[in-house]
């Protein structure tokens, strides 16, 4: 068996990323920037402040704002971020995950999360799911955004498990080139993933005899 099972936010528990989006776009296009849906693969499992970045470059538009007015922007999209929370409720869990939380406890295996996000705390708490992870990453102490495992290695460290006994799962390629330079066994949900070493089309495949097999093999 695995020690450790460490979940993503984003994309794995929860669909949050089109909220992302919806929040980036506006503030986006308040500075004459327009954003699609594909740059939105791209800023998956990135930082706030690295996802403006890239929105800026995506629009020519990096050299436009000093420090001030970057912090600035990422606190709108922010505000506009966390108002589109107030509905989310456990109605809002993907498919499978809340039976696979619950199993995983049952076969006494240790729960993470590795989310980027400095709203994890609050999403986890609309899901009412709080209580169901052992450990999750301070978002707040991570320098480095995924694909840099640092995120990975913190879940691990703060539950106590060594890499190599744990399964990381993930629907982000950044997410997925994390858990796969921290050492542990990578899960890919959805489509267009690389190097995952097992490759679900959705959260709804997950679950424990699934786990069970690919780790024993
Ligand atoms: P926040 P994850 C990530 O969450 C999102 O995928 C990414 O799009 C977002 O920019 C990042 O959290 C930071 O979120 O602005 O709420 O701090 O996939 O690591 O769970
Ligand atoms: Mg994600």
């Amino acid at each position: 068996k695995p020690e450790a099972v460490i979940f993503d936010l984003d994309g794995v528990v929860t669909d949050t990323a089109h909220l992302h989006f919806l929040a980036w776009r506006q503030v986006a296009g308040e500075i004459g920037i327009e954003i699609d849906e594909r740059i939105n693969e791209q800023l998956k499992g990135i930082s706030r402040m690295d996802s403006l970045a890239r929105i800026l470059r995506s629009g020519g538009a990096e050299l436009r704002f000093d420090s001030q007015a970057k912090i600035k922007l990422a606190e709108r999209k922010n505000a506009l971020y966390v108002a589109s929370l107030q509905h989310l409720d456990p109605a809002a869990i993907l498919p499978g995950i809340a039976a696979l939380l619950e199993e995983l406890h049952h076969q006494h295996i240790r729960v993470g999360l590795a989310s980027v996000s400095l709203n994890a705390p609050r999403i986890l708490q609309a899901l009412r799911l709080k209580g169901q992870f052992d450990f999750c990453a301070d978002a707040s102490q991570i320098e480095h955004s995924k694909p840099d495992p640092e995120i990975f290695l913190a879940a691990c460290a703060g539950l106590g498990v060594e890499p190599a006994r744990c399964i990381g799962i993930e629907d982000a390629q950044a997410g997925i080139e994390a858990i796969n330079a921290s050492g542990m066994l990578s899960v890919g949900v959805g489509s267009g993933l690389e190097h995952a070493d097992l490759l679900l089309p959705t959260t709804a495949e997950l679950n424990w005899p699934l786990l069970q097999t690919f780790w024993l093999t």
